[in-house]
């Protein structure tokens, strides 16, 4: 008999992406979008057109309990991948409520109905390295303690905190995976990655003129999103549940990542870029790099793809895209 899984948010990069090697290894894979996702199709499901028809799409919200607790008892599957979240790294305070509501109770209630209907059943956290802040030590491992110093970080670690009590408390087979920031030609045009590339594209094809960002010194460990998916499938597919980082374990600033994509183009970034002090962020004192040793040991995992590699692919793929026509 197939396996099955189900996808919180299955629509984004990690969850197309997912969904793809699921679907690659004989999975039956259902996923969860919000409605509002059908108001604006080609923006929201654009990332799972490929594969509709080979998924189950269940419209709802991951923080209506009802309907989750319906939803767990329907489908009884035996993997659940819990990628839906406020995922943007905001400091504005009125976002503050629904980053923690949303992000804190979905987590909740899919363990409250997992542990309550269908106890067999894996359930994946994505947890995020937001939840080590202001980090103690670097590089980071599973052992850091957590000192997050956004509102998205301290929404995560409870949610990871959560998880890991059901696995202690309740015997639930809970992993948690820290993952640092993952990239790709999917990746949400406000993440700083693909606001460059789409811009680059845009002043290459003659759409755009200036591209404004905030602190070009701003450092982060950057991966590739399709190998990090397969790190969410390695965690749930072991004897024994455990928490992973997952990481690169290199560092590269925002100016790098400018300087790549614009190069890309024969363009010289220093006559495109400007700095806008309200793309700055408060407390991003730490640059926090990962040691995934543990995922390299325990799930044979590795980094392979590096971000230069990458950014040539989103710059490539933009580039396309604005020749079909397609609004970026
Ligand atoms: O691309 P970013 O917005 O990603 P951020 O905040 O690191 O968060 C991402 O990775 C986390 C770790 O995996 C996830 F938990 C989270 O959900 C998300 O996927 O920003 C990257 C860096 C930051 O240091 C930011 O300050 O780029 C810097 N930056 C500089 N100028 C900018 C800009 N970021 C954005 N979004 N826009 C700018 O203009």
């Amino acid at each position: 008999m197939k396996k099955k899984a189900l996808i919180t948010g299955i629509n984004g990069q990690d969850g197309s992406y997912l969904a793809e090697w699921l679907l690659a290894n004989g999975y039956e894979v259902h996923g969860l979008v919000r409605s509002e996702a059908f108001a604006k199709p080609k923006e929201r499901l654009n990332n799972i057109l490929p594969v509709l028809d080979s998924i189950k799409l269940h419209v709802g919200d991951a923080h209506d309990s009802i309907y989750i607790t319906q939803l767990i008892s329907s489908i009884r599957p035996d993997e659940i991948y819990h990628l839906a979240a406020n995922s943007f790294v905001s400091h504005a305070l009125d976002a503050e409520p629904a980053i923690v509501e949303y992000n804190f109770n979905s987590t909740h209630y899919l363990l409250a109905s997992i542990k309550a209907y269908h106890p067999s059943c894996r359930f994946y956290f994505a947890g995020s390295s937001e939840m080590f802040g202001a980090a103690e030590n670097s590089p980071q491992n599973e052992l850091t303690p957590f000192n997050p110093r956004s509102i998205y970080g301290i929404s995560k670690m409870a949610g990871a905190i959560l998880s890991k009590n059901y696995r202690r408390t309740h015997n639930l087979f809970t992993c948690n995976g820290i993952l640092y920031n993952h990239e790709s030609v999917r990746r949400g045009l406000s993440f700083v990655t693909r606001k460059i590339t789409s811009s680059v594209a845009k002043i290459a094809c003659g759409q755009l003129h200036e591209l404004e960002l905030g602190n070009l010194e701003a450092k982060r460990d950057w991966g590739y999103a399709p190998e990090y998916v397969e790190a969410m499938w390695l965690m749930l597919n072991q004897e024994s549940p455990d928490d992973y980082v997952i990481a690169t374990g290199k560092l590269h600033s925002v100016r790098e990542i400018v300087e790549c994509a614009f190069s890309c183009v024969n363009l010289d970034y220093q006559n495109y870029v400007k700095v806008n002090p309200a793309f700055h962020r408060a407390n991003e004192a730490v640059s926090l790099v990962g040691d995934s040793s543990f995922a390299q040991q325990q799930l044979n995992w590795r980094p392979q793809k590096n971000i230069f590699s990458i950014i040539e692919e989103m710059v490539t793929h933009d580039i396309e895209a604005i020749k079909q026509e397609v609004v970026l």
